[in-house]
């Protein structure tokens, strides 16, 4: 089990970080995901053997925000 911290910007409100915990909450391979807005920060909970930081940054981007750093 990985457990990364990614920096996110564009996170705003408590919707951005629903939007985030369910986009990558629902990715294989992920097992837990706390956003903490006042930080900007995402932590992932992930099995490596399944899934990558590169596979769940693109995600955050997709759902409309910005992975700045991982
Ligand atoms: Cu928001």
């Amino acid at each position: 089990m990985e457990s990364k911290v990614l920096k996110v910007m564009g996170m705003s409100c408590d919707h951005c970080v629903q939007t985030i915990t369910q986009a990558v909450e629902g990715m294989p391979g992920v097992s837990r995901v706390q956003v903490n807005l006042e930080k900007k920060a995402v932590t992932v909970d992930f099995e490596a053997s399944q899934t990558d930081l590169k596979t769940i940054s693109a995600k955050i981007d997709e759902a409309g925000f910005e992975v700045v750093a991982g």
